[in-house]
């Protein structure tokens, strides 16, 4: 048994929140979270890579020193530096820190004051009263921390969709080759691309149940086996996600599979249509009477109840029968659409890859366009650009656009919103560029009037495009920051902003129903992947997910069109 990224990366994690606990210098902080990110995202176990005698520190996003750490990782399992400081710093508080309303700083003063050492004896401390009264805390703060802790525990037992899909894949390669099994899907909220998911929901079509069983119960990383039947099976594996299997024939395959994808209201809701039409419906077809009229496809069995074949993502009863028995269905926006990213870091700021790299990646998937929007100054530990540095950044794109062929790089910065209003680099700046990305970076925990006000001032600047990852939220780590995006959202219709859907596996932000919200108001989305190295690119199918759980089409997404109409929308100016 081997460790596995997720399981590296989140002891890289958990070292830097103690570190930034301890007041480390930030610098170490971001290079081990950089590092985390790295790991996750590569697409190939460090394991399997030191076992080819591949030398780490050549990946993006790691050098020696992490190298040298992961090998140790994969030798002993441990990390020593993360044992040290787990002696200074008990381990619960790397969690607080994430809590909203606390924050490194205030996590260091509840220890030194209250002696919080857990999330127990921050519950016990938010209970007694005693928090409001600490220095720089208040009432509002204790209702913050509170709220978050609930979230905390709530997070803390879903797993993102991208970590489930490197669980998932070995996996399902493991059961296809299973002797006598025909298709293998993962269906549940994994299949309708949820942003996060509770467990996974393996469906096999095979003839032989028993055996498939036999090999899941068998697979490598199950550590415990809950349930055991003749087609049915539960297990837990390593990393603590747990994975139901069912095993079902052919011709039951497009029922189990409309079943087993649910949702469950999306179920209950076809159910009722098939009960009105005097059919009845269940894992293993559509029956009128005892005559089986549909099992084999979903679409087939859709058909036997009138519908057409809906989009797993649209799955939620959201409105979805509605529209399909209206045949109103949206036609959901595919990755294919895409005709380049438009929120990319490079090593001016806090990317990995230069400047060409990116240009190459992005041309080497077809891109018309990529945009450069590297952090603007006041961000330090991102190594945030200063006017003189932006304008440098600006002639060697203007360079290097002389030389591509078939692409243009975008002149953008992604730009810090102050906390009054107005944007961290000055507007004859910002004029030269084709794009901003504007976002909030501090100061999350301003009241909802104030931040809303804040973001609504920025956009009233000519120079503000894009409102870059509008909640702030990190899954399983922060909650989004309190703003009336509602307001935002017409305010950006009416000024001719946009929002993003910022790809990013932890950030997914917007959301799912926030995008729904945006189509509703009538605001456009950029659907950017926020790329710090060449492969962060591939996050792009993660960003167009949660886009197509939001009805999102085609024309909602600005990054669709060709490159003259995208440059009329961002010419505000
Ligand atoms: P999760 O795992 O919390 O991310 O969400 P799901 O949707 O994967 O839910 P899960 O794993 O509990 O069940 C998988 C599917 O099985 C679910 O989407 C629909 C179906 N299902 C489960 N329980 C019920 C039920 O009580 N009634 C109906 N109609 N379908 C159900
Ligand atoms: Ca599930
Ligand atoms: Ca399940």
């Amino acid at each position: 048994m081997s460790v596995t990224n997720s399981e590296i990366a989140v002891m890289f994690e958990e070292l830097a929140d103690l570190l930034e606990i301890e007041g480390a210098n930030p610098f170490r902080v971001r290079a081990y979270r950089n590092a985390a990110r790295a790991i996750a995202d590569n697409p190939k176990r460090m394991t399997d890579l030191l076992a080819e005698g591949q030398d780490l520190a050549r990946l993006p996003g790691i050098g020696k020193a992490i190298a040298a750490k992961i090998e140790a990782i994969a030798s002993t399992g441990t990390l020593r530096q993360l044992a040290d400081v787990k002696r200074r710093i008990p381990e619960a508080m790397g969690r607080l820190m994430h809590v909203r309303g606390l924050g490194p700083k205030r996590v260091k003063t509840l220890c030194a004051a209250l002696q919080v050492r857990s999330v127990e004896d921050l519950q016990r401390a938010l209970r007694s009263g005693r928090i409001r009264e600490l220095e720089g805390f208040g009432e509002k703060t204790e209702k913050l921390i509170a709220q978050g802790l609930q979230q905390v525990a709530a997070d803390e037992r879903r797993t993102s969709w991208s970590v489930a899909r490197q669980i998932a894949e070995p996996l399902v390669d493991y059961l296809r080759a299973v002797e006598g099994v025909r298709h293998v899907t993962v269906a549940g909220s994994y299949r309708r691309h949820r942003d996060t998911v509770g467990d996974l929901d393996i469906l096999v079509a095979s003839g032989k149940g028993s055996q498939v069983v036999q090999r899941f119960v068998a697979y490598e990383d199950v550590v415990r086996v809950v349930a055991q039947g003749r087609t049915r099976s539960s297990v837990i594996l390593r990393s603590g996600l747990q994975v139901d299997l069912r095993a079902v024939p052919e011709s039951s395959y497009g029922a189990a599979l409309l079943y087993f994808t649910g949702s469950k209201a999306h179920n209950i809701a076809v159910r009722k249509i098939a009960v009105r039409r005097r059919l009845k419906i269940n894992e293993y077809g559509v029956f009128r009477g005892d005559k089986r009229v549909a099992g084999k496809t979903e679409t087939e069995v859709y058909a036997a109840i009138g519908l057409p074949f809906i989009e797993p993502e649209l799955r939620e009863n959201r409105g979805e029968i509605e529209a399909a028995e209206a045949n109103a269905l949206p036609d959901p926006i595919q990755l294919r659409h895409i005709k380049g990213d438009l929120h990319c870091h490079t090593t001016a700021s806090d990317g990995m890859q230069t400047l060409g790299d990116l240009a190459k990646a992005a041309q080497a998937r077809g891109y018309e366009y990529v945009a450069v929007t590297d952090h603007s100054k006041r961000l330090t530990v991102a190594h945030g650009l200063n006017v003189r540095r932006l304008r440098r950044q600006i002639a060697a794109i203007d360079r290097l656009n002389e030389k591509l062929d078939g692409m243009v790089v975008l002149k953008g910065a992604e730009v810090d919103i102050l906390e009054d209003g107005t944007l961290d680099l000055p507007n004859d700046v910002l004029a030269a560029l084709d794009l901003t990305v504007c976002a909030i970076h501090h100061r999350f925990e301003l009241s909802r009037h104030k931040q809303t006000e804040r973001v609504l001032r920025a956009m009233d600047l000519p120079c503000f495009n894009v409102l870059a990852h509008p909640t702030g939220r990190l899954l399983g780590e922060r909650a989004p920051y309190e703003i009336d995006l509602e307001r935002i959202m017409q305010a950006a219709r009416e000024r001719g902003c946009f929002l993003e859907v910022n790809a990013q596996p932890q950030r997914l932000d917007l959301s799912d129903t926030l995008c729904m919200l945006a189509k509703e108001i009538g605001v456009k989305v950029a659907v950017s992947t926020d790329a710090h190295r060449a492969t962060d690119l591939d996050f792009m199918e993660l960003g167009i997910h949660q886009a197509r759980r939001g009805w999102l089409e085609r024309t909602d997404v600005i990054n669709t069109r060709s490159l003259g109409s995208l440059r009329r929308l961002l010419g505000r100016h």
